[in-house]
Formats: structure tokens, sequence, C-alpha cells
């Protein structure tokens, strides 16, 4: 996984940046170049390791990056990139401090990195790669043509499994009203969904690194992800074994499924609460009963304080099932309107019941 703070830096460079078009041409120019971004206050903290050169005061554009790449040394940009602030300019960062490159532009930018902790940027003039350095990060920016393939490939996998998530969650309509729900129907649906949420941290950092080029997959991503999380959150608030208050409690549960590098049924089912859960024979035959959250917030789209009333009073979501009208706005927070689109949303799954 990349980090979050190196992740806001590939950010500055991404297709469609004025950044990035400077160092394509630079790049297509076959000239080299070695960046440092840094504040203006910052540059006079550093004056014994960034020597002479051109001191340079005039606002950022790409051209003139390009045109001062066709000098030797280093370039210093304001860490905002609003300004350039010198040309030519010589860095000599603390030799003691390690670096696995060879060149002396690159072991010079990634022990500059280390010693400041500011970001720098080598353009190799032999190699045509654009490496990012920053703090103790190093990060080669990759190729566009590579990012897009890889890219659709996760997004073609993710649509495969969104659409058997919502089978799956079909399905659980059907066995939630007709109260034939079993502990290993909620296992599968949940390690699914969190199959889905990982592919999409995967590929989220490829997709900021895409920038512009990244526009249609980001927008496919969002649109195959958008209700995952809270449909999983209700998810564990329905079947966890105990009542769990907020959607903290729950989402703290989903993190740790994240987390394990594989999902097993009975771990993520010992996770839910269900310690006794022995063998998967055990998990097929357990019996339980959802408290309603799914339906209620989800489907209907009832807000969590007054699913919650709507819980307390029914107990789970056959009762919920089979309540009628006047028996739900008899809850607080369920008027009319409300308690329509509860018996609306029950109606639709009890049709998906004589359908199948
Ligand atoms: P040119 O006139 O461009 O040949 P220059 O004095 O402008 O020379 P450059 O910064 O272009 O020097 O560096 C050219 C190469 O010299 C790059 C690197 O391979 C080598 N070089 C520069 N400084 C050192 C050093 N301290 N130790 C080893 N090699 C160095
Ligand atoms: P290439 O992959 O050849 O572009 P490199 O890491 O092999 O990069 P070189 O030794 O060939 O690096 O040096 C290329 C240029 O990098 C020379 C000079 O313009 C710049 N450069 C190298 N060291 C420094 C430094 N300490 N400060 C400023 N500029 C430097
Ligand atoms: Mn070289």
């Amino acid at each position: 996984m990349i980090p979050q703070e190196l992740i806001s830096k590939i950010k500055l460079l991404a297709p469609g940046t004025k950044l990035r078009k400077a160092v394509d041409d630079i790049v297509l120019a076959n000239f080299g170049a070695l960046i440092v971004f840094i504040s203006e206050e910052k540059m006079k903290e550093y004056s014994d390791i960034i020597q002479a050169g051109f001191t340079l005061d005039m606002q950022f554009s790409p051209e003139k990056l390009y045109e001062l790449a066709k000098m030797d040394g280093a370039i210093i940009i304001s860490d905002d990139i609003s300004r350039i602030l010198g040309a030519n300019v010589h860095l000599v960062p603390d030799p003691g401090i390690p670096t696995s490159e060879t060149g002396t532009r690159h072991r010079t930018a990634e022990r500059f990195a280390k010693q400041t902790g500011q970001l720098v940027i080598a353009v190799s003039k032999r190699r045509n790669v654009i490496t990012l350095y920053y703090k103790n990060y190093k990060y080669i920016i990759n190729d566009i043509n590579f990012l897009i393939t890889r890219v659709n490939q996760a997004l073609n996998t993710l649509e495969k499994y969104r659409q058997n998530f919502d089978k799956m969650l079909i399905q659980l309509d059907i066995l939630e009203i007709e109260n034939r729900v079993n502990l290993v129907d909620v296992v599968d649906i949940l390690n699914k969904g969190i199959e889905i949420l990982k592919i999409q941290d995967e590929i989220e950092p490829y997709v900021i690194e895409l920038g512009v080029e990244g526009r249609l997959a980001s927008m496919q991503l969002s649109e195959i992800i958008v209700d995952i999380e809270d449909i999983l959150t209700n998810l564990v608030l329905d079947y966890a074994a105990e009542e769990f208050e907020d959607d903290k409690s729950a989402d703290r549960i989903i993190e740790t499924l994240k987390n394990y590098k594989e999902r097993r049924p009975i771990s993520t089912a010992r996770l839910l609460g269900y310690e006794d859960i022995a063998n998967i024979n055990q998990l097929n035959d357990y019996h339980v009963q959802s408290r309603g959250y799914r339906v209620l917030r989800s489907i209907a789209k009832i807000p969590m304080t007054i699913s919650h009333n709507v819980v307390k009073a029914f107990g789970n979501i056959f009762s919920i099932s089979n309540a009628d009208f006047s028996a739900l706005k008899e809850v607080e927070g369920i008027g009319e309107k409300r308690a329509a689109a509860i018996i609306d949303s029950i109606n639709s799954m009890k049709s998906r019941v004589t359908q199948k």
C-alpha cells in the first residue's frame, strides 16, 4: 500500500498538472532534471546544502521550467508550485546519508529528500524515468499506458465482484423474509464486500496517479463502490452477536476484516462475536436473524436514530416485515411517509420471494 502522504505528492505530478507538462517535455527532449520543492523560508534554513546557482523569483510556468532544465544543476521551486526560486543550483546533502542510487543526480535527490523531508524529483536523462523522492520514500512514476491497462483490468474484476455481491444481497433479502438466514450466508457476503473494498484500495493510488487521464476510471470506480461501505456497516449492525450502539463499532470490525490477509468464513464469524463456531458445519447450520438495519437504512432510507427505534420496537427484520402500517406508525419518528417506505421495501423483497 502506498502511504497517504506520498499519494498527495504523486498527485502533484499527475497528468493534467502544469508540473507534469513540464516534466513530460523534459523527458521528450532528453534533458534530465533535478527539481527541489521547498518554501522560501526553508531555503534560507538550508543555505549550507543549497549552494550558488542563480537566485530567481518568478512565477512558475511549465515553459520556464523546461527552459531552465537545459542548464546543469538543480532547479528550486516553491513547495506550492507557484514560483521558481532558483536554477543551476548545486545541492550538497550530507554524504553520510545512505543512498541506493548510482548516478550523482539520483544520489543527491535521495539524500536531499531524506535529510530535509522535502519533495525532490529526478528526471533521468539516460533512462527517461521520473523518480519522486520524499522523506524516505522513493517512487518511480508509472507509464500512463501501463497504468490505464492495470486500472481497467481491476475495474473489470470489480464489476464482476459487484454483480456477484448484488446477487448475494438479493438472495439474502429472500432468506431474511423467509426467516431462513444462516450465519454462513452473512459471512460469505461480508467477505465478498470486503474483497471489493480491498481492490478499490489497491487501484485508487493508480487512479490518482493518472490525474485527468483517470477521470473516467475514477467515475466508474465510485459507481461500482457507492453504497458498499454502508451496506457492510449495516450487515454488521444486523448480524453481530451483540448489538452495537453506533456505526463506529461496526466499521471497526470492517477495518479489522480488511486487514486480514485472507478472509476465512470461520474467522469472520468469530469476529462478529460468534466465538463458539468451530467448524464449517456449525457455520452452515447456525440460524441467525437480522435486526433490520440494512433494510431500514439502505433500502427504505430511514435515518439511523429512527431505524434504531424500529429495531428496538420489533426486534428483528422478520417481525418488522410482518408489522402493519399502524404498528409501524406507533414508533417514535415514523410517520405516514416512512411507514409507507418501509412497507414498500418489504413488499418488493416479498415479491422477489414469489418470483424465484
Ligand atoms: P560539463 O561542462 O557540462 O561537462 P559541468 O562542470 O557543467 O561539466 P555537470 O554538472 O554537467 O558538470 O556534471 C557532469 C558530470 O560530471 C556528471 C557527473 O557524472 C560528473 N560529476 C560531477 N560532479 C561530480 C562529483 N563530485 N563526483 C563525481 N562525478 C561528478
Ligand atoms: P542520469 O540518469 O544520467 O540523468 P545520474 O543520476 O546518472 O542521472 P549524473 O551523474 O549523470 O546523474 O549527473 C547528471 C546531472 O545531474 C549533472 C548535474 O547537472 C546534475 N547533478 C548531479 N549532482 C548534482 C548536485 N549535487 N547538485 C545539482 N545538480 C546535480
Ligand atoms: Mn548519468
